[in-house]
């Protein structure tokens, strides 16, 4: 018991020295997935927030209702819209960034239909660079978005 303490007065230690963000300051709100028909990938939509003092970066995502859960990012070019991957995103302390349609989002590739069904729950996991991890469950809603 004593040494499992001192090891995490240690993690702590190094994990405050390392400049990174706890987990405990990280929020999430308003977080939904958009289902689609025909296993098409389901675009998560939330609110990131830090109300630490040091940066939060968002790493990756998994969903047990996701064969894989991607960072995305929407971009306009030459009035086309189309996506790229990302490979983290920097929330700054007291800060939020927005994921939303257009924009930043989670994408769900090869939903479970069982699982990604509007009105039910599916649970996601966040992951940052500092090796902390956020668990949090987003509502799912149907094509538009209700
Ligand atoms: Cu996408």
């Amino acid at each position: 018991m004593h040494l499992l303490r001192s090891i995490s007065a240690a993690l702590l230690i190094t994990l405050a020295g390392s400049g990174a963000a706890h987990a405990a300051d990280v929020v999430i709100t308003n977080a939904w997935f958009r289902a689609l028909p025909a296993g098409l990938p389901a675009g998560g939509y939330f609110v990131l927030g830090n109300t630490g003092t040091r940066a939060a970066t968002l790493s990756s995502a998994s969903s047990p209702a996701c064969a894989q859960l991607m960072l995305h990012r929407s971009i306009e070019t030459g009035g086309m819209s189309r996506m790229m991957m990302v490979r983290t995103i920097r929330i700054l302390p007291h800060h939020h960034v927005v994921f939303r349609p257009g924009g930043d989002h989670l994408m769900c590739m090869h939903p479970d239909p069982l699982k990604m069904k509007p009105g039910s729950r599916v649970a996601v996991t966040l992951d940052f660079t500092d090796g902390t991890k956020t668990a949090t469950s987003f509502i799912v809603r149907n094509a538009l978005g209700q």
